[in-house]
């Protein structure tokens, strides 16, 4: 049987097949995307030429030591693919993303996308989405109006998280506070909702966004759906 973080490398190791010359790539964030970042890093080496849109300062950082080529989302007018990890995965492909706090650039890389392919082992596969707390990225400035806002129209008690005692910065400058919603029945309405909220910046719900998710399993098996 393969541990979680060997079907982690499975599903990266095929995915990572999948990208061709000249083509443009947006790159996830996770412990999945580390693997594919390691296996692209090997075909670089062996002449594959293709530029990186990476989604996180992590793994613009990874993706450089691999000697992989890294463009900015303005310098393109469209990515071919993006292949990302995520957090839970409902069998309508909606998703929630954003526990590594990279959400707001993986949402905006996988809008620019043509294709956007997501990587997960089988444990990331759910009926209902929100057993995974939602995370809401957040302007610092007056946060707990947002977390009030969740509170009184959700009765969902929102977390700031937090890293080594102080408030998580996302890479934008934001913080993040985590939903514990346990499940969500629409998850389309709720995007928008919370999105209307002023003060967030965005949700880690990805709803529509995905066209394929490559699932691996204990067993050494890949599925598509
Ligand atoms: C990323 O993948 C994030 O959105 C998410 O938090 C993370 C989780 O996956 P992994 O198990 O690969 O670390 O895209």
């Amino acid at each position: 049987m393969l541990t979680q973080d060997e079907i982690k490398q499975l599903v990266a190791n095929q995915a990572a097949q999948l990208v061709q010359n000249n083509m443009t790539v947006g790159i996830g964030s996770g412990s999945t995307v580390y693997w594919l970042i390691m296996e692209l890093g090997k075909r670089v080496k062996k002449g594959l030429l293709f530029q990186a849109i990476p989604t996180s300062k992590k793994t613009a950082a990874l993706a450089a030591q691999q000697n992989i080529p890294l463009a900015e989302l303005n310098d393109v007018n469209a990515i071919d693919l993006t292949i990302d990890g995520a957090d839970e995965i409902d069998p309508n492909l909606q998703m929630i993303k954003g526990g590594g706090g990279a959400l707001l650039q993986e949402k905006m890389v996988a809008a620019a996308s043509r294709e956007l392919l997501i990587l997960a082992d089988h444990s990331k596969l759910v009926q209902h989405l929100g057993n995974f707390p939602l995370p809401l990225e957040v302007i610092p400035f007056g946060w707990k109006q947002v977390q009030r806002e969740i509170r009184e129209s959700y009765q969902v008690e929102a977390v700031l998280r937090m890293q080594d005692d102080q408030p998580f910065i996302s890479d934008h400058g934001h913080y993040i506070l985590d939903c514990p919603f346990q499940q969500i029945e629409h998850p389309d309405i709720l995007t928008y909702e919370l999105n209307g909220i002023p003060g967030v910046v965005d949700n880690g719900l990805f709803v529509n966004m995905a066209d394929l998710a490559l699932i691996g399993f204990p067993d050494g098996r890949t599925e598509t759906m």
